[in-house]
């Protein structure tokens, strides 16, 4: 595999001789960005999402280590490779570095060549594990995060909702009358329609946090951080809503001709000992109360 063509490249250094050097390495291969501290560092990361950062590492204010540490507690720019490029050159001062998580670590004065060849492994590992990353959690049919996202995530963000005694709620979605569309229109068509379904669903969820997921079949789920039932009713009804309003023809559907879902809604603060799949268990109950009671509607 080939290095990516023209990757964004972050250098931060508070000298402007080594931010020179840097640029003169890089900047005909690669787009470079440049912060002069740390806490520019951390904004320019969050706001531009470089391919890889160069980080020096003493600096005043917030010093590279400690750009680097927060830089992986950041689910935004985790997965961001980051090589320490310093003048500190102690096996301890290296060891550390490549324990905070640094891929690499590159002493000053830099050598041109070297700093290069070790950048563009970077960026082909990078890509690669992107590439792993999307094949383990993205769906391939609907490109919406698949099943075992949903585990992942549902996990970490019940575990945080118990951390901060905080609620959180589930939405299980069903496509109503699904077989009968397939029949009618072929398995082809049916993709299709998933398709849009699924995107109508991503579409509609407003805040930041909140995420959707396929779960089976013709079956969607979503985590709502920090919801309450009430709250995650409203979302369950305007999810219903969007989807309606895509106005895919149906002629097996059970409301006005057009494909519905059935949605289910349960939310709970979790206490320690509660079960997250008790929750789960919750909502698809709810589910199966809007399918019994007439399909295209939400309950909780
Ligand atoms: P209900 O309103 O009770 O949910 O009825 P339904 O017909 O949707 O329920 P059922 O579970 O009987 O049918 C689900 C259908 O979804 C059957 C299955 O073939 C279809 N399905 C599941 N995954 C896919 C897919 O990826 N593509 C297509 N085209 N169809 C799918
Ligand atoms: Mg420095
Ligand atoms: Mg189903
Ligand atoms: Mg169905």
């Amino acid at each position: 595999m080939h290095a990516p063509l023209r990757s964004r490249l972050l250098v931060v250094d508070d000298q402007p001789a080594n931010v020179q050097a840097l640029y003169q390495a890089l900047a005909d291969e690669h787009q470079i960005l440049v912060a002069t501290n740390g806490a520019q560092a951390l904004a320019l990361a969050r706001d531009k999402l470089p391919d890889l950062v160069l980080l020096d590492i003493v600096m005043d204010g917030i010093d590279g280590l400690e750009v680097c540490r927060r830089l992986q507690a950041d689910e935004a720019t985790r997965q961001i490779p980051v090589i320490f490029v310093t003048g500190l050159t102690s096996e301890a001062d290296e060891a550390r570095g490549l324990e905070l998580g640094a891929v690499d670590f590159i002493t000053k004065p830099i050598h041109p060549a070297v700093v290069r060849a070790r950048v563009r492994t970077h960026l082909v590992l990078k890509q690669q594990s992107d590439l792993l990353r999307q094949l383990a959690l993205v769906d391939p049919l609907t490109g919406v995060p698949n099943r075992r996202f949903f585990d992942e995530h549902f996990g970490a963000e019940w575990r945080r909702a118990l951390r901060e005694g905080r609620s959180i709620a589930l939405i299980m979605i069903d496509v109503d009358a699904f077989k009968p569309y397939n029949d009618h229109y072929g398995h082809l068509a049916g993709d299709h329609a998933l398709q849009r379904v699924a995107r109508g669903i991503a579409a509609g969820l407003a805040r930041p946090g909140d995420r959707m997921a396929r779960y089976g079949g013709e079956e969607f789920a979503c985590i709502l951080p920090d919801t309450d039932t009430a709250g995650a009713l409203e979302v369950a009804r305007r999810l219903g809503r969007a989807v309606h309003d895509l106005a895919i023809e149906h002629p097996h559907s059970p409301l006005d001709g057009v494909m519905t879902i059935s949605l289910g809604v349960a939310a709970q603060t979790p206490k320690p000992g509660d079960d997250p799949a008790e929750l789960l268990r919750c909502a698809d109950e709810q589910l199966y109360e809007a399918k019994r009671s007439g399909r295209g509607r939400a309950c909780a």
